[in-house]
């Protein structure tokens, strides 16, 4: 396979300013008609040939300038691609291919569901459509026509907005579709079948009026108003935050149940993963509600981050994803709380992105190379992307960022372009010179930071001296400091806040001030400190980086004190984490784990005060969890954290009972369901107590729960705690809910789920067993996921049985799955390749398994890149 390298960038030899296409659908065999008007791009040298990629396609015809092109003018490559040379500086191509969407079991390029048409066309999808420069910096303006049976497939959707439908004889019918606004073909799309559509209306700031429209299968029809009221409020926030307005007649959803992640933003026709969609008070948990409601946002900011301003190349992809999920971060901290919010996505940052950047695959926000782009879908791009657009914001101020968005966007409207666009629209904006920052984009690592401090009474001066180291990845030895901003506030020895001087400055600021970091170390003096204070730092985690040097006394004043709620919930975190791994330490030693009576102190408080946010009081009492563990340890041991973390839970749980029971039961759900922020905070807490309590050993209540539970989220809850468990009751339970929800796939995703991360000796036979049963189907993406991802990313201390097996398992599935969905089978080996952080036992199975996905013939590109770079 080829490694493709950012510095071999060279633009297109020919732009293409219109594309006209026509489908004849038909599951086994599709015509695809293409005629495309080119022009050689003024960039290009003037005698380059024309590159059109291609692949798995039958070529029937090409014709150019309206002449059939003779085999000899064709050259084809072995990636399926096709060069032509001689052409004019001004040509029109007509091509006629068959493709077969029927037997596209990969879900890229054009594919059926359910008997249903969909695309996906990012990255290289659309290659598999059309021969076609199929690279987002050829953008041109698309025309669409559909022609298919008009029974069988009587929707026919494409991008932009509806230009005329008719009947095209012999049963069939067709509709023409006009896009005005010129995009690369990643965001192309189809959609045909038998849909039915929910319907409403938005009237944008300038008073167009757009029909909003989610297309499911029929049936769906009354699971689709959250994700329409989503859609509403993302449209709103966007044109109050950004003015940045909708710029279509018509904005319609598709919802697919087979589908490679979580939706796709094709102009005016986004595709979703039903999973992103569909939701009932019945059949969807608060986390998938809410999971609704950050992607349908996601896909709707990308109309202008990523949409109308794209990516010059692939390895600008966190330009459009990181900027848009640092928009749809901030768009739900604005619909909820926006502390919790903020803990739930750092959450999520140092479970995937942080062992990600100490793994094999660690990558620059901006990678130097890649083999398959389907790879670098990254929590690195996405999630430290978006860390990396708050490092800009915070740097320069909210104020100076929506100039910096204002200009960006007015500069770069309806082009390709780079992260230096980005960072220079921001950087004229503020006056700021953030050059600094593209460290943040090309350097891979997450960088340490250390903090100590001084306190000098006579002078009353307070230094804090903060130093930042980042560790070597694989290709980056050498790493380089750079820029920190640390939001912070000094605290006296009562836990009141105090004002800050630093020296030189004239007066005190009261509340957070942001310290910048610059070089490998600084210090920073304040002065009229009246006592010893204790520093909070990195306020509302305002870099993505490991903050070391802070000792256990700290850690619990300020989980107590601090004004930054952010800062209470990760002292707290950090000092559980602190007295865990030190049991950890003495469970490998085979001595007893004592208890540290902090930890019980700490809960009784959180309980009494929970009432004030029971959602930030959910996130104070769940123990660091395992994976979180497993990352602070050079070498983890799986087993070892989870049989702390299972220790310390009943421990707790007994000391604390009283107090967990009485909030449980005053919790307990009356009126209507709602799942507005509060009572989605009440549901948490009430099953965060629960888990203790079954953790402590009151098993019935979680069986009482599952038996009247009137929502997924408390049905959900009891179900992973009783299976867990031994005994009839476990298995009635999981026997009752796939019986009551065996015809909805999206429950029983879940139903597999709590199976596949039962923390129970028997987890890998019963893993194997759930394979092989008649509901698990490997071809469905979400199906896999939520058996194999979730046995191997979400069992830690069974997959990492020293037999070997949980190792065995994975590669046996990815083996399987590789030839069906390449992508799919990419994304599923990744915890193979954590295998330096295991002990030298557990290494060398990993290593032998990744060997044997090795040796397979016939690997994909991505799942080669993935296990040959693990066995670097
Ligand atoms: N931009 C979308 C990415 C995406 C994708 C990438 C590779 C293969 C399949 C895919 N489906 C969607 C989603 C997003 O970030 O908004
Ligand atoms: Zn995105």
């Amino acid at each position: 396979p080829v490694t493709i390298r950012r510095s071999d960038y060279a633009p297109p030899t020919f732009l293409v300013d219109t594309v006209e296409l026509d489908f004849d659908l038909d599951a086994a065999s599709t015509t695809v008609r293409a005629k495309l008007a080119l022009r050689r791009n003024p960039a290009a040298a003037a005698d380059a040939p024309l590159h059109l990629d291609g692949d798995g396609l039958t070529l029937v015809q090409a014709k150019l300038d309206g002449v059939v092109l003779p085999p000899e003018r064709l050259a084809f490559a072995g990636d399926g691609s096709l060069t032509i040379a001689g052409l004019l500086d001004v040509a029109v191509l007509e091509t006629v291919v068959r493709i077969a969407p029927e037997t596209n079991t990969s879900l890229s390029g054009l594919y059926t569901s359910g008997g249903n048409f969909y695309t996906q066309c990012e990255a290289e999808g659309f290659r598999r459509i059309t021969f076609f420069p199929d690279r987002p910096d050829v953008m041109s303006r698309y025309t669409v026509t559909i022609t298919a049976d008009r029974a069988r497939v009587p929707v026919l959707l494409s991008n932009g907005n509806p230009d005329g439908a008719g009947d095209a004889g012999e049963g069939r019918h067709r509709a023409r579709w006009v896009d005005p606004h010129p995009k690369p073909s990643y965001l192309f799309a189809l959609v045909a079948g038998d849909l039915v559509a929910v319907s409403d209306r938005f009237t944008t700031r300038s008073g167009r009026d757009v029909a909003l429209n989610i297309w499911v299968r029929r049936g769906d029809e009354d699971r689709c108003g959250h994700a329409m009221d989503s859609l509403k409020r993302s449209m709103t926030w966007d044109e109050d935050i950004y003015g940045l307005e909708y710029d279509l007649d018509v904005f319609n959803i598709a919802a697919v149940s087979d589908f490679n992640m979580g939706a796709m933003e094709n102009k005016g026709l986004n595709v979703f993963n039903t999973k992103y969609v569909l939701a009932s008070q019945e059949s969807a948990t608060d986390g998938d509600w809410q999971g609704i409601e950050t992607v349908i946002a996601h896909e709707y900011f990308h109309n202008w981050t990523g949409n109308r301003v794209t990516c010059r190349d692939w390895f600008q992809l966190s330009l459009k994803e990181g900027l848009t999920v640092f928009r749809d971060q901030e768009f739900s901290a604005d619909m909820g709380s926006r502390a919790v919010k903020r803990i739930r996505d750092v959450r999520g940052l140092r479970a995937a992105q942080f062992p990600e950047d100490a793994g094999p695959m660690a990558h620059p926000v901006r990678p130097d190379s890649y083999i398959e782009i389907d790879n670098f879908y990254t929590p690195t791009v996405y999630q430290k992307g978006a860390e990396v657009v708050r490092l800009i914001h915070t740097r320069i101020g909210a104020t100076a960022f929506r100039r910096g968005m204002d200009l960006y966007t007015a500069r770069n409207d309806n082009q390709a372009v780079t992260i230096e666009d980005f960072v220079t629209a921001m950087q004229d904006a503020s006056g700021i010179d953030l050059s600094a920052f593209y460290g943040w984009y090309d350097q891979a690592g997450t960088p340490e930071l250390t903090a100590s401090d001084s306190y000098d009474p006579a002078t009353r001066r307070f230094t804090l001296t903060l130093r930042q180291q980042t560790p070597p990845t694989p290709g980056q030895p050498d790493k380089h400091p750079v820029p920190i901003p640390v939001a912070m506030g000094l605290l006296g020895p009562d836990g009141a806040p105090q004002a800050t001087r630093l020296a030189g400055e004239n007066a005190a600021q009261p509340g957070t001030r942001t310290l910048l970091l610059e070089g490998t170390e600084q210090s920073f003096v304040f002065e009229d400190v009246p006592a010893p204070p204790v520093p909070s730092l990195l306020r509302g985690f305002s870099a993505p980086v490991r903050l070391r040097g802070v000792t256990r006394d700290r850690l619990r004043f300020l989980a107590v004190h601090d004004t930054d709620p952010f800062v209470r919930w990760e002292s707290g975190l950090q000092y559980a984490a602190s007295v865990m791994l030190e049991m950890v330490a003495a469970q490998q030693r085979g001595e007893p784990l004592g208890f540290d009576a902090a930890l019980a102190e700490a809960v009784a408080n959180t309980l009494a005060a929970a009432g004030d946010d029971p959602a930030f009081a959910a996130e104070a009492l769940s123990l660091p969890g395992e994976g979180f563990l497993a990352d602070q340890m050079e070498i983890a041991d799986p087993v070892a954290i989870h049989a702390v973390r299972q220790h310390l839970r009943a421990e707790i749980g007994r000391r604390c009972r009283p107090a967990l029971r009485a909030t449980y039961d005053a919790l307990a759900e009356t009126g209507p369901y709602r799942i507005d922020g509060t009572a989605i905070g009440r549901r948490a807490l009430r099953n965060t107590c629960l888990a203790y309590l079954t953790a402590a050993g009151d098993g019935p209540l979680a069986k009482a729960q599952f038996d009247t539970a009137t929502n997924m989220t408390d049905s959900l809850a009891a179900l992973s705690l009783l299976a867990d468990t031994d005994g009839a009751a476990r298995d009635k339970a999981l026997a009752t809910f796939h019986a009551r929800w065996r015809g909805d796939d999206l429950v029983l995703d879940k139903w597999f789920s709590i199976q596949a991360m039962a923390a129970r000796p028997d987890a890998i036979a019963a893993v194997r067993a759930l394979y092989t049963h008649p509901d698990f189907d490997l071809r469905n993406p979400n199906r896999a996921r939520s058996l194999i991802g979730a046995f191997a990313s979400g069992n830690p201390s069974q997959f990492h049985d020293l037999s070997g097996e949980g190792y065995r398992f994975l590669a046996d599935a990815v083996i399987a799955l590789d030839p069906i969905n390449g992508s799919i089978a990419a994304r599923l080996v990744g915890p193979l390749g954590q295998w330096r952080r295991q002990a030298a036992a557990r290494g060398t199975l990993m290593r032998r398994e990744l060997q044997r996905v090795l040796d397979t013939p016939n690997l994909s590109k991505g799942t080669f890149e993935k296990v040959s770079k693990a066995l670097l």
